[in-house]
């Protein structure tokens, strides 16, 4: 696409990025306190060349982006967490997330270790805005990217986990790595994400992690071929009038879609998309409600010209039907 295509496009979407003094992505929102606080990626260019493993996503800290109201400017916090603190970890912070319990802050963040697998940390903060200071090993058990954590009515969290391809996930059955486990072949049921109850004291994981089903309408696992449908990364999870909505990417068909189910457990059943396909290879996001409303906080590339490893957060609100359907947001207007 050529400058004015971009041009055109950012004129066409429907919300413009929180910040454009740096670049940011996999946004998760959560309010405390009645303020927004997004945890996001801190994308940069780390000169390292494209490849399917995604190498070229090559961050190495992490900002907290704060603001009064969705109509308001959006403060950036400076740096929360960095590489170079976290003993276990060598490169590649993706996706995060974060968490209060009582008066603390658990920020969930994965990172390859210098063997190049991925695990999952977790750091702990006085304030929602960090500085974090990681735990010394990264959480026992953990695996794979893109950690989100949900607290259920009764004062449970849970940690969601897990992506396809440069995530590592495909190497993985029963929470044991095999370099030989690759993604099911067309016809099989695809992987699910993972989920684990968090400790009391948020630090470790309280069970196994277990796979989620996500199946059809029909009840049956969605297959491993069915890429406009099945999980590739990106959990999260949110509850909508006593439902569990759990919402992902599909990756290579770049979709956000949802399922929603009666247990944080799963089983979920797929209802559809939230999101068609933004600008950039990757998508991402979470779901909030902020003062009785409900946004997504998703991610494009437009500012960066259309760099995939160059995003730029944004939000916009969506809305349910009276059947708690969400009705699917077009990133550019038609
Ligand atoms: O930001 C790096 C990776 O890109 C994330 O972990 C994935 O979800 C995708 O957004």
């Amino acid at each position: 696409m050529s400058e004015s295509d971009y041009a055109s496009l950012k004129a066409k979407a429907i919300s413009q990025p929180l910040v454009e003094h740096i670049y940011t992505a996999d946004p998760s929102a959560h309010v405390f306190d009645g303020r927004i606080y997004i945890y996001p990626s801190h994308d940069i260019d780390a000169g390292i060349p494209f490849n399917d493993n995604g190498d070229h996503f090559g961050m190495q800290d992490y900002h907290v982006l704060s603001m009064d109201a969705p109509d308001s400017p959006a403060t950036d916090h400076g740096v929360a967490l960095h590489i170079k603190d976290v003993p276990w970890a060598e490169r590649q912070m993706w996706a995060p997330d974060a968490a209060r319990k009582g008066d603390k802050y658990y920020f969930y963040f994965p990172a390859k270790r210098a063997d190049g697998i991925f695990q999952i940390g977790v750091a702990t903060g006085d304030s929602p805005t960090g500085p974090f200071i990681p735990q010394p090993e990264p959480i026992q058990g953990s695996y794979s990217i893109d950690p989100a954590v949900f607290e259920d009515d009764d004062g449970s969290f849970y940690l969601y986990f897990g992506g396809i391809w440069g995530g590592q996930l495909q190497h993985y059955r029963d929470n044991q790595y095999n370099e030989q486990y690759q993604e099911p072949t067309a016809g099989g049921p695809a992987l699910g994400p993972i989920v684990a109850r968090l400790t009391d004291d948020m630090l470790e994981f309280d069970e196994d992690p277990v796979e989620i089903q996500i199946l059809d309408q029909q009840g049956k696992p969605l297959l491993a071929g069915d890429t406009d449908r099945r999980f590739f990364e990106a959990s999260w999870m949110h509850k909508y009038q006593g439902k569990y909505y759990f919402s992902y990417s599909t990756g290579d068909s770049h979709y956000i879609c949802y399922a929603t189910g009666d247990s944080p457990y799963g089983p979920f059943t797929y209802q559809g998309r939230i999101l068609e396909p933004v600008v950039g290879w990757t998508t991402h996001h979470s779901i909030c409600e902020v003062q009785g409303k409900w946004y997504l906080f998703y991610h494009d590339s437009i500012l960066s010209g259309g760099v995939t490893h160059l995003r730029s957060v944004k939000m916009a609100e969506i809305h349910y039907d009276s059947q708690g359907r969400i009705q699917t947001l077009r990133p550019y207007q038609e």
